[in-house]
């Protein structure tokens, strides 16, 4: 059993009555309490409460990465859903696609190590360890909205930094107009890839450059003030919050930099329902269901669904 790394100055007994992961999360409500307003503070004991129920095994991590420091300059008027119900909704195809049933499914796929293929037209092409490219970046937490395609909406605090980190670090040339991202291609670990085997495995997904260099682009290693757990794409993947969620691409191994537009899993499967760009917009009907509100998977309530996901003012003048 491998749990999150926890500092040795930390109160023993405490310690020691309960679960660490747990107390990792009883640590990260009681800040997350402090800083907020009389507001959030509803929020905030729900997540404590929801912290206690969650039973889940997190992956182990570089000791003293997380809780990151929050990024203020992204708030958002919604409580943080509580992490037990996004731990165990999740779509993950290549495990199964039972949303309930995703967290129990991952314990075959091994996390550690992880490494990172860049490619294509860049300036420094290689195989990079997670680790290491971990050593050169700044880890911070971002409370986004998040809203699948199916029309459910949460509220995450995902642990990261921007793609253009990266992307700064790599170099791409100026041929280069989009990326290209591939999840791991492992069928003997992840049981979806293995009874599904018509869909076009591995998953991959693409974004424009202007797109993936956006200050809103996030490569995510965490979540609720910890290393990510396996159901939601560790040990690192893609979020784009003014996008519908099968953009966010999970458990990446390889960043591609090409001239033209790609090819993604979902467009290739059904070009009609997913579209490249696929932008959340409450005006854009998905051929089989209205896209003009949201059902919140912590309450079940039903919420106008805001264009470009409340984003707009990041990237709304990327579309004209
Ligand atoms: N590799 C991979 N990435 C994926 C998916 C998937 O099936 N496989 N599903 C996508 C969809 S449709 C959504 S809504 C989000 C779900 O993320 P979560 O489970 O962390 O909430 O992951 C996206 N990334
Ligand atoms: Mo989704």
């Amino acid at each position: 059993m491998a749990f999150v790394h926890i500092k040795k100055d930390w109160a023993l007994e405490d310690r020691l009555a309960t679960p660490e992961n747990v107390y990792m999360n009883r640590r990260y409500f009681m800040k997350a309490m402090g800083l907020a307003g009389a507001g959030a503070l509803i929020g905030a004991s729900a997540g404590c409460e929801a912290a206690e129920k969650l039973k889940v095994e997190m992956p182990e991590s570089m000791p003293g990465l997380y809780p990151a420091t929050r990024n203020a300059k992204y708030p958002v008027d919604r409580p943080l859903t509580p992490e037990h119900i996004a731990a165990r909704y999740n779509n993950f195809y290549e495990f199964t696609t039972d949303k309930g049933r995703v967290h129990r499914l991952t314990d075959k796929f091994v996390i550690n190590p992880w490494q990172i293929e860049i490619a294509g037209e860049v300036e420094n092409p290689g195989i990079y360890d997670l680790d290491d490219l971990l050593k050169k970046v700044t880890l911070e937490e971002r409370v986004y909205r998040f809203r699948c395609v199916e029309a459910w909406a949460m509220t995450v605090p995902w642990t990261g930094f921007p793609l253009k980190a990266l992307i700064d670090q790599v170099q791409p040339k100026s041929k280069a107009k989009y990326v290209r991202m591939f999840t791991f291609n492992r069928p003997e670990q992840a049981p979806g890839m293995k009874s599904q085997s018509w869909y076009p495995w591995p998953y991959f997904e693409g974004l424009s450059m202007v797109e993936a260099t956006n200050e809103l682009t996030l490569l995510a290693t965490g979540i609720y003030g910890h290393v990510m757990p396996k159901q939601h794409g560790a040990p690192i993947r893609l979020v784009t919050p003014w996008k519908y969620g099968y953009k966010s691409i999970k458990s990446i191994v390889k960043i591609e930099f090409i001239k033209r537009k790609p090819s993604t899993f979902w467009n290739k499967l059904a070009p009609d329902e997913y579209d490249f760009y696929a932008n959340v917009n409450p005006q854009v009907p998905h051929p089989r269901w209205s896209q003009a509100s949201e059902r919140l998977i912590s309450t079940g309530e039903r919420v106008p669904t805001k264009m470009y996901n409340g984003y707009g003012e990041q990237v709304g003048h990327l579309y004209g």
